[in-house]
C-alpha cells in the first residue's frame, strides 16, 4: 500500500494551507497540475472550494459520491463540490442561518456546470415528501429552460450564460426542499440580432428549428433550416458540435411540462419566439435618405397572425416614429438606417421582456406559501468575466458585475478570516490585498463615475452621442489609474486604440470598450413598441407590455443605472447571508480536457486573489479545528484519551498533543478550535494515525491465522 508521503507526492495536497511553500505560485499551480493530472479537480484553500474545469465526464458525481458527502465533517472526505454543498446545509440547519454560495470564474470555468451540482445535490440528498418531489423536479427543471432562453454558443464557452442569476432555495423546518426563487440580471438581448463571428443566437432558436414538430413549424411557418433566419446567420454558426439541438429540444419541452406551463401558454410562447425570427428576415426598401417601406409582405403576415397584431398598424410602427408632443400624436417616417434599428429594437424589446415573464412565471411554480419561515440557501451563478474582440455595454456590465463580486469577496473572506481569530481570541498580522474597489467606484460613483457620466449623456437632450460620452469620460476620468482612451495627456492620439474605444484596467485583466451605439442600449424603449405590443392578443405580450408604461411621463431609468441598483441589492442579499465560494479555473483557451495551461491558469490564481487567499488563511496559522474533531480523529494515538475522554475538550486535545510531542510554538488552543502552525505537524500525525492503523491490521491477520 502506497504510504501517506508518496500519495502526497503523486496528487499534491487536498487543501494549499498544508503546502510547504505557502507563498510560492510556483507550489500552488504544481499542486494544481498534480491533482489535474489525477482527474482531482477540486482543492481547499480552507473552506474555499478551488474547481478546474476537466472539460471530461467524472465519474464523481454519483448517487454513491453525494452518500459518502452526506453529514460528513469537512476535512474528512475529499474536496467536492457536494463538500461545500453539504457544510452549507448543515450549518443552515444547525446555526439557523441563511446561506449562500458564491461561484466565480471566467466565462467558461465552470460556474453554471458547479451551480448544477448543488441543486441536483440537494434534489437527491435532502428529505423529501410527496410535495416536495414536485418542487425538486421543478426546481431541476428550470435549469434547462432558463438555459434554452437565457444561454447561448459564444466563442468562449459553447454554453455560456448570458444573463445573471441568483436563485433562493428555500427549505422547512425539517430541512426539505419547498420552493424557490429566481433573480435573473440584465440579458444580453443584443444577441437576439447579432452575433459576432463562431457565435450563436440564444439556443431556444435551433432547438426549435431542429426539433420543432413538423405541424409546429408549419404553423409558426417557419423553415427547418437556421440559414434561412438573418438573426441566425451572423455568427455563420448553426451547428455546434457539443450540442444537440434535437434533443435538447425535448427536453425543454419536457421542462416547460413540469414547470407548470400550460399547453396554450407554451404554444403563446413559441409564436413569440417565431415571430422574432420572423422580424428579423423583414427586409426594406427606399434610399438611405429616403422613407424606408417594408419589401417583405409574408412576414409581416405571419407575425400579424403569431402576434395577434393589426398587420397594418405593425407596418406603420416599423417605418415609422411616433412622438407624443402637447398631448398629440405626431407621426414620421424614418430612413432605411432607422427603420432597421427600430425592427431590432422591437425584437430584443420582445425578447427581452418574454425572458422576464419567464422567470417571473417559473417563481410562481416555485413559489413557497409559508416563505417567511423557510432557511435560504442561495446560489450565485453570473456571466463571467469576459473579453473580445469586441466588447460593447454589455460585456461592460459583465465585468462590472464580476468587479462588483470580487469585490464581496475580498471583503468577507477578510473580514471572516479576522473574525474567526478575534473570537479564538488570537492574534494576527493583516495580509496586503489588492483592493479592486477604486475600480468598483471608477464605474459606480455618483456624480463622476462611468456610469454616472453615461446617463448624464443619455438624458441630455440635443447632440449628445457616443462620442460626446466618450469625450466627457476623457475629461473627468481621463486621468484614472484604471481607465484610458485614445488621448494622450499631451494631445497625441494612441494607436493601439480606436476612436471610438476606452479601456479598462479590470482587477482580471485590459479590456477595451467600443461606445459604439452605448446611448441607444441604454436608453429605454422609444414608446411606439409597447403601443402596438399592448395591443396584441398574445396573453405573454399583454403582459410584458402593460398600458400603464405609456402613461407614465417620468423620465425612465437608464439600463445602466437599473443595472448598478439591482447588483448593490444582490450585494445586500449576499450580505445578509453566511457566504460559502466556489472558484472556477479554466484549464485552456480550447475546451480540451486534459490541457493544462501554465500561463492561462497563473493568470487567474492571479487575479482571482487565491495567493492572497491562502496568505491570511495561513497568516499564522496554517490548519485548524474544532476540539471535538480533532480529539474525535487522533484520540486513538494516546492512551489517556483513547477510546474515550471524560474530562473538559481542551484538556484532552492538550493531553493528546503533549503526548504527540507538539512543541509549544508549533499550536495554540482558542476557544473551541485548535490551531496548528506548520502543516509537517499535522502530517506527522496524519502519519502515525496510517502506520497505526496498517499495525493494528496486520495485528488482526496474524491473529485470524492463529484460528485457521
Ligand atoms: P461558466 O458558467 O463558468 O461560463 P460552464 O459551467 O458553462 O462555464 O462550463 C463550460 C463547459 O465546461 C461545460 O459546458 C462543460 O462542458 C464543461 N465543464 C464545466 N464544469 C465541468 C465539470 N465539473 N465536469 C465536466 N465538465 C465540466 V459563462 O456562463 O460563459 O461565464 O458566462
Ligand atoms: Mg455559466
Amino acid at each position: 500500500m502506497e504510504s501517506a508521503l508518496t500519495a502526497r507526492d503523486r496528487v499534491g495536497v487536498q487543501d494549499f494551507v498544508l503546502l510547504e511553500n505557502h507563498t510560492s505560485e510556483a507550489a500552488f499551480i504544481e499542486n494544481l497540475r498534480k491533482r489535474f493530472k489525477e482527474n482531482l479537480i477540486y482543492t481547499y484553500i480552507g473552506s474555499v472550494l478551488v474547481s478546474v474545469n476537466p472539460y471530461k465526464d467524472l465519474e464523481i458525481y454519483t448517487k454513491n459520491h453525494m452518500e459518502r458527502y452526506r453529514g460528513v465533517n469537512f476535512y474528512e472526505v475529499s474536496p467536492h463540490v457536494y463538500a461545500v454543498s453539504d457544510n452549507s446545509y448543515r450549518s443552515m440547519r444547525t446555526e439557523r442561518k441563511d446561506q449562500c454560495i458564491l461561484i466565480s470564474g471566467e466565462s467558461g470555468a465552470g460556474k453554471t456546470e458547479a451551480s448544477k451540482k448543488i441543486l441536483q445535490y440537494y434534489a437527491v440528498t435532502c428529505p423529501a415528501s410527496d410535495q416536495v418531489e414536485t418542487v425538486k423536479d421543478r426546481l431541476l427543471q428550470s435549469n434547462p429552460v432558463l438555459e434554452a432562453f437565457g444561454n447561448a454558443k459564444t466563442l468562449r464557452n459553447d454554453n455560456s450564460s448570458r444573463f445573471g442569476k441568483y436563485m433562493d432555495i428555500q427549505f422547512d423546518f425539517k430541512g426539505a426542499p419547498v420552493g424557490g426563487h429566481i433573480l435573473n440580471y440584465l440579458l444580453e438581448k443584443s444577441r437576439v440580432v447579432h452575433q459576432n463571428h463562431g457565435e450563436r443566437n440564444f439556443h431556444i432558436f435551433y432547438q426549435l428549428i431542429e426539433g420543432g414538430e413538423e405541424d409546429l413549424l408549419r404553423r409558426l411557418g417557419l423553415e427547418r433550416n437556421p440559414q434561412q433566419y438573418q438573426y441566425l446567420v451572423k455568427g455563420n454558426c448553426p451547428k455546434v458540435s457539443s450540442i444537440n439541438d434535437r434533443s435538447d429540444w425535448k427536453v425543454v419541452r419536457k421542462a416547460l411540462s413540469v414547470i407548470g406551463f400550460s399547453e396554450d401558454e407554451v404554444e403563446e410562447l413559441l409564436n413569440i419566439i417565431a415571430s422574432v425570427l420572423h422580424l428579423g428576415n423583414i427586409q426594406y426598401g427606399g434610399e438611405d435618405s429616403g422613407n424606408a417601406y417594408i419589401t417583405t409582405d409574408t412576414q409581416i403576415k405571419y407575425l400579424a397572425r403569431l402576434l395577434g397584431v393589426d398587420g397594418l398598424v405593425l407596418k406603420e410602427a416599423l417605418t415609422h416614429k411616433t412622438i407624443i408632443a402637447k398631448g398629440e400624436e405626431l407621426k414620421s417616417p424614418l430612413n432605411l438606417e432607422q427603420a432597421s434599428s427600430a425592427r431590432d429594437a422591437l425584437s430584443k424589446a420582445v425578447y427581452g421582456r418574454t425572458f422576464t415573464w419567464l422567470v417571473n412565471k417559473i417563481n410562481v411554480s416555485l413559489a413557497y406559501k409559508t416563505y417567511k419561515n423557510a432557511s435560504v440557501i442561495g446560489l450565485l451563478d453570473i456571466y463571467g468575466f469576459e473579453v473580445f474582440q469586441h466588447n460593447s455595454f454589455e460585456q461592460f456590465c459583465i465585468n462590472y458585475c464580476n468587479e462588483k463580486l470580487q469585490q464581496l469577496f475580498i471583503e468577507l473572506t477578510l473580514k471572516s478570516e479576522q473574525d474567526e481569530y478575534e473570537a479564538e481570541g488570537i492574534t494576527w498580522e493583516p495580509v496586503q490585498y489588492f483592493n479592486n474597489k477604486i475600480i468598483c467606484d471608477l464605474v459606480e460613483e455618483k456624480f463622476k463615475g462611468i456610469i454616472s457620466i453615461l446617463d448624464e449623456e443619455c438624458l441630455r437632450p440635443g447632440d449628445a452621442s457616443d462620442i460626446t460620452f466618450l469625450e466627457k469620460l476623457e475629461n473627468t476620468v481621463g486621468g484614472h489609474a484604471h481607465l484610458t482612451t485614445h488621448k494622450l495627456a499631451d494631445g497625441k492620439t494612441r494607436k493601439v486604440m480606436g476612436r471610438e474605444e476606452f479601456r479598462l484596467l479590470h482587477y482580471a485583466g485590459e479590456v477595451n470598450y467600443n461606445v459604439n451605439g452605448v446611448l441607444s442600449c441604454t436608453h429605454s424603449l422609444c414608446v411606439v413598441h409597447p403601443q402596438v405590443m399592448c395591443m396584441s392578443d398574445n396573453k405573454i405580450l399583454t403582459q410584458c407590455f402593460d398600458r400603464a408604461e405609456l402613461k407614465d411621463s417620468k423620465r425612465p431609468e437608464t439600463a445602466a443605472t437599473q443595472f448598478k441598483t439591482s447588483l448593490a441589492k444582490l450585494m445586500e442579499i449576499l450580505m445578509s447571508k453566511e457566504p460559502s465560494y466556489v472558484r472556477c479555473i479554466k484549464p485552456n483557451d480550447a475546451k480540451q480536457a486534459g490541457r493544462f495551461d501554465d500561463v492561462l491558469i497563473r493568470h487567474q490564481v492571479k487575479y482571482l486573489g487565491l495567493m492572497e487567499n491562502l496568505r491570511v488563511r495561513r497568516a499564522g496559522f496554517a490548519y485548524r479545528r474544532h476540539y471535538e474533531t480533532f480529539l474525535q480523529r487522533y484520540k486513538s494515538l494516546c492512551p489517556e484519551t483513547w477510546p474515550s475522554w471524560q474530562g473538559k475538550l481542551a484538556d484532552g486535545v492538550s493531553t493528546l498533543v503533549k503526548h504527540l510531542g507538539y512543541k509549544p510554538e508549533e499550536y495554540k488552543l482558542g476557544r473551541s478550535k485548535i490551531f496548528i502552525r506548520f502543516p509537517k505537524t499535522l502530517f506527522a500525525t496524519e502519519d502515525a494515525l496510517e502506520t497505526r492503523k496498517h499495525s493494528l491490521a496486520s495485528k488482526l491477520q496474524s491473529s485470524w491465522k492463529g484460528y485457521s
